[in-house]
């Protein structure tokens, strides 16, 4: 059981440059003016916190490229459209020396985002400390477009190609993120949520053998079933039995329960199915890692939606840690 210990680490990881929305690097900030800390420290852990950067030390340099003539925009510079690949390279560097800190210390590191780029770095550390983990990706999106299949050129939208190695033959593979092992195996992570997947995506999900299951399957089975399925997907020889890490996209959730994000789908989670997922594998006690991303309060039209947001957020991080077991 690798609760154990209920020694925590909560990572402050308060980038955006994986995406163009400013305001998803408050999240970490907002979450703990909810009162995260002292409520996962109600439920038995010992808490730290660990910076992994500053709020502000790439938000000035973001404002900068979208002020300037080439970066920031859609525009391809020298046949690559990934955007701020320097600034996401530097970034999730400073997050995966902190998750390393804190998953070799034996203690649990649950990472606030940022935007879904910041994975690269949190995924990367805990497959150094744990090499069999299984990755669960709770998300309205497949996260999985190349640098060459990307239609936005946001890196938040690749995160598991970069953790899969599945750049690194690519030209123009940008410099800044040759640090990533990419040692993820496809075998090793399971979707649950998807109901906006790019073409590009759905080929290389079917390609790979991915377990994948959309919001589709979750009417089909059910959520219980479904989770069930994805633990035994990344865990085929030990009937789902095994360390596993979470990286929970907010907009998995739908936006009527989680509004303030960058890239809102509807037809998603409702928030019961999207906190029992947390609550299954903090029951399972294989939980090792968690990630909670893309809580973005600039983002609400009104007052409520932040609360609602920022809230939800910090359910989805209780329920993980055992708030609901009884
Ligand atoms: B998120 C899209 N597939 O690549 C792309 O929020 C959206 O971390 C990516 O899941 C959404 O830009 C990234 C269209
Ligand atoms: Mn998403
Ligand atoms: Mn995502
Ligand atoms: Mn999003």
């Amino acid at each position: 059981n690798y609760y154990k210990n209920r020694e925590l680490s909560i990572v402050l990881a308060p980038f955006s440059g994986g995406q163009g929305k400013l305001g998803v690097e408050k999240g970490p900030k907002y979450m703990l003016k909810h009162g995260l800390q002292t409520s996962i420290e109600d439920l038995g852990w010992s808490t730290e916190l660990e910076p992994s950067m500053d709020e502000a030390q790439f938000v000035g340099k973001l404002k900068m490229e979208k002020d300037s003539t080439t970066g920031g925009s859609s525009v391809m510079i020298d046949g690559v459209k990934a955007k701020r690949a320097d600034l996401v390279g530097e970034a999730t560097k400073l997050v995966y020396n902190s998750v390393s800190k804190v998953v070799q210390a034996n203690r649990f590191p649950l990472t606030l985002g940022g935007d879904h780029s910041i994975a690269i770095g949190t995924v990367s550390a805990v497959l150094d400390k744990y090499p069999d983990a299984g990755l669960l990706w709770i998300d309205a999106h497949a996260d999985i477009n190349t640098i060459e299949s990307t239609p936005s050129g946001n890196l938040h939208g690749c995160p598991v190609s970069f953790l899969m190695g599945l750049n690194k033959d690519v030209p123009h593979c940008p410099e800044s993120l040759k640090w990533v092992p990419g040692n993820l195996s496809p075998k090793k992570i399971a979707y649950i949520g998807l109901r906006d997947v790019d073409a590009g995506e759905k080929k290389i999900l079917k390609d790979l053998g991915i377990a994948a299951f959309s919001m589709y399957h979750v009417d089909k089975y059910g959520i219980n079933a479904v989770i069930e399925m994805a633990m035994k997907a990344v865990h085929p020889e030990t009937n789902g039995e095994g360390p596993i890490m979470c990286s929970y996209d907010v907009d998995g959730v739908d936006p009527l329960y989680i509004p303030a994000t960058g890239t809102p789908v509807r037809g998603g989670l409702t928030l019961r199915e999207g906190l029992f997922l947390v609550e299954r594998l903090a029951e399972s006690g294989n939980l090792i890692a968690l990630d909670v991303v893309e809580c973005n309060p600039d983002l609400a039209i009104h007052d409520i939606h932040v609360s609602n947001t920022i809230s939800a957020g910090c359910a989805i991080a209780r329920c993980a840690l055992g708030e609901t077991l009884l």
